[in-house]
């Protein structure tokens, strides 16, 4: 130590001071503690971070303070962009941009824990938890302490946002034919008898297992519960059915539980829970659902911990370790699962005033903008490690159908302002329609799959919502392009009808193709079941929302009339396991999708276009609506 360097010409100053060996020892050892003390001293400080900042690089203050999921990340922050949801920084919030310094991180970091509307999340003891394979580590905003802020916490303006609605949800009621209203009736008895036997066999269950009158969980939300619940409660609002509606808002109030421990799928977690909450909350203002789908949505921030933000497909919803499919090819995550959670995630932080959901998204978008696509197009696979493609696998159907949807959806939803999505959307359905487009012998159009250069003749059920898509994204282009478009679109929902048609249940197979002879039919076992699936009557609707040509309604009511013949039985709807054949073998399950978008594509078919117009809404891929951000003057405090 400097201080007791021995001086040329001095002596040392403690021999100076005429101390011997022993005593010398002891002066060392007090000195040394009276050290130590004032240096520990300095971190006891109330406000240690000031003396911190004197001693410590810049550097290693601002990393300290950045680990929290709650606080932007330099690099999301550094892509916001002023088009997509939400525009404004929340009145009580300061800038994103203010100083790294640690004192004011920690009270952003407070601030945004107590920005967060209804009870905090409950966490796992001990969940901070290292990501599989050890790339980061997550602790959820809710682990953090009680915030000291004072001013107050951010509120979403609801009753701003519903005089921002350009129609009455439910619709008008303006005129229409006795059969039009018989049908609409019709389809709302389906729904009724669809809950009713939920409700009585399986309520808290994930769906209704309609032979054997029971209920099934399955693995795919991560010890959630009530799938269908959270399924149909918008259904049950649109259609007015009241007591149904109120029987589905109490289970949620008493007994839906979100403190599971289990392994979920982040994207049917997202689709169906989150979804079907946050479009619940837009249609009542009810604040159980909109805090419900805040704290689920918290519950899936650790999913995104990966080196490129990708987010794994697989989430322990109680520990926050995430990992990849074991079907997907090299860990990989999967283009439909990560690239749907753009619509929900924006609107987490709509509804929060916490930027945290939408950076995640936005940083999604900036890493398959960068990718070199091949001949433009999107391949299904893409690794979270290194943000390459694993595999040249391209579809529309599944593994890649609702990240188009999703492009397209967020430029709708950010009210035409999202530049960059509509830009990407048009890129592909471009290369879309230049590599995978075909027209069979027999003169239908059909969206071919794609793997590695070689086309795969075979269309899935899935790959039917296509057809109201292209038709949705044709309204926005002008001239040949539109045209072609809603030619396009047409062409594709008649061949997906013609699937129907030709089968004995006129109900479509779960894949279809256009190889050795066959035309729009199933060639193999394995694809000849339905499972209740909405794709096609999802593009009925919008095709008739957007031509009124008859023909959609009448294609439509076949769908109604086979359902009621061959899925309907005793305690609810099932799925079959042959569509060619009149005396099907039924699967047992009634899908929550069936409430939540098959019956609510047919109902809405039999509406008046106000009913969830095309103007306010966007529907999200499990037919949840989302609102259209018509203004950027939602926020409580915004002038
Ligand atoms: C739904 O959960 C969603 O539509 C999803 O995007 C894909 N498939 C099912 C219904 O078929």
């Amino acid at each position: 130590m400097v201080v007791l360097r021995k001086l040329p010409g001095m002596p040392g100053w403690p021999a100076a001071l005429g101390l011997r060996l022993p005593q010398k020892f002891l002066f060392l050892l007090f000195l040394s503690g009276l050290l130590t003390l004032c240096f520990g001293a300095l971190f006891l400080l109330p406000d240690s971070s000031r003396f911190k900042r004197l001693f410590l690089p810049r550097r290693a203050t601002a990393s300290a303070s950045s680990s929290s999921s709650a606080s932007s990340s330099s690099a999301s922050s550094s892509s916001t962009r002023d088009t997509d949801l939400p525009r404004s920084p929340p009145a009580a919030a300061e800038p994103r941009h203010a100083s790294p310094a640690a004192p004011r991180r920690l009270r952003e970091k407070l601030r945004t824990a107590a920005r967060m509307a209804g009870p905090p999340a409950r966490t796992a003891p001990g969940s901070r938890q290292q990501v599989q394979g050890g790339e980061s580590r997550a602790q959820p905003a809710s682990a953090a302490p009680p915030a000291r802020e004072t001013r107050a916490p951010f509120r979403f303006d609801y009753e701003r946002f519903r005089r921002s609605l350009r129609h009455p949800v439910r619709g008008g009621r303006s005129g229409e034919d006795p059969e039009t209203r018989a049908r609409r009736m019709k389809i709302k008895e389906m729904m009724k008898f669809a809950w009713d036997n939920y409700k009585q066999y399986a309520l808290g269950k994930n769906e209704l297992r309609p032979l054997t009158k029971n209920g099934h969980i399955g693995n795919m939300f991560g010890g959630l519960r009530g799938a269908t619940v959270i399924d149909a409660l918008d259904t049950l609002y649109i259609m007015e059915l009241e007591e149904e509606f109120q029987e589905a808002k109490q289970w949620v109030e008493k007994s839906f539980d979100l403190n599971v421990n289990g392994e979920a799928s982040l994207f049917e977690v997202n689709i169906r829970y989150i979804g079907g909450l946050l479009a619940t909350y837009y249609l009542t203002g009810e604040e159980v659902f909109k805090s419900k789908a805040l704290e689920l949505g918290e519950k899936l921030l650790p999913a995104f911990n990966t080196p490129t933000g990708i987010p794994r497909g697989v989430i322990n919803l109680g520990s926050g370790m995430s990992w990849s499919w074991g079907w997907a090819s090299a860990g990989s995550s999967i283009l439909a699962e990560f690239g749907t959670l753009h619509l929900e995630f924006l609107h987490l932080s709509e509804l929060s005033g916490n930027p945290v959901f939408a950076e995640k998204v936005r940083n999604i978008r900036r890493v398959l903008s960068r990718v070199e696509k091949p001949q433009g197009l999107y391949p299904n696979f893409l690794s979270p490690v290194t943000g390459s493609w694993v595999q040249h696998h391209v579809s529309i159907g599944g593994l890649g159908d609702s990240f188009y949807e999703y492009l397209i959806k967020s430029w709708l939803m950010s009210d035409k302002k999202d530049s960059e999505a509509k830009k990407m959307y048009d890129d592909a359905l471009e290369a879309i329609e230049k590599h995978l487009v075909k027209k069979s012998a027999g003169g239908l159009t059909y969206i071919a799959e794609w793997r590695g250069g070689i086309l795969d003749h075979k269309m899935g059920h899935l790959a039917c919502f296509s057809g109201g898509m292209i038709a949705l994204g044709a309204q926005h282009s002008t001239g040949d392009r539109r045209q072609r478009h809603m030619e396009l679109a047409a062409e594709i929902t008649s061949t997906c009808h013609e699937s129907y048609t030709r089968s004995d249940t006129k109900l479509g197979p779960e894949a279809f193709r256009f190889d050795a002879g066959s035309e729009a039919t199933a060639t193999r076992l394995s694809e000849r079941y339905y499972i209740l699936r909405p794709e096609v009557v999802e593009s009925y609707m919008y095709l008739w929302r957007l031509t009124h040509q008859p023909k959609y309604r009448h294609w439509g009511w076949e769908v109604v009339q086979a359902l009621e013949k061959y899925c309907r039985v005793e305690a609810g709807f099932s799925g079959i396991r042959d569509v060619y054949t009149t005396t099907p073998t039924h699967d047992n399950m009634q899908q929550s999708f069936f409430l939540a978008e098959t019956l609510k594509y047919l109902y809405l078919l039999f509406c008046e276009d106000d009913v969830l117009s095309l103007e306010d809404w966007v529907f999200n891929t499990e037919a949840h609506p989302l609102p259209i951000n018509h203004t950027d003057l939602r926020a409580a405090g915004q002038p």
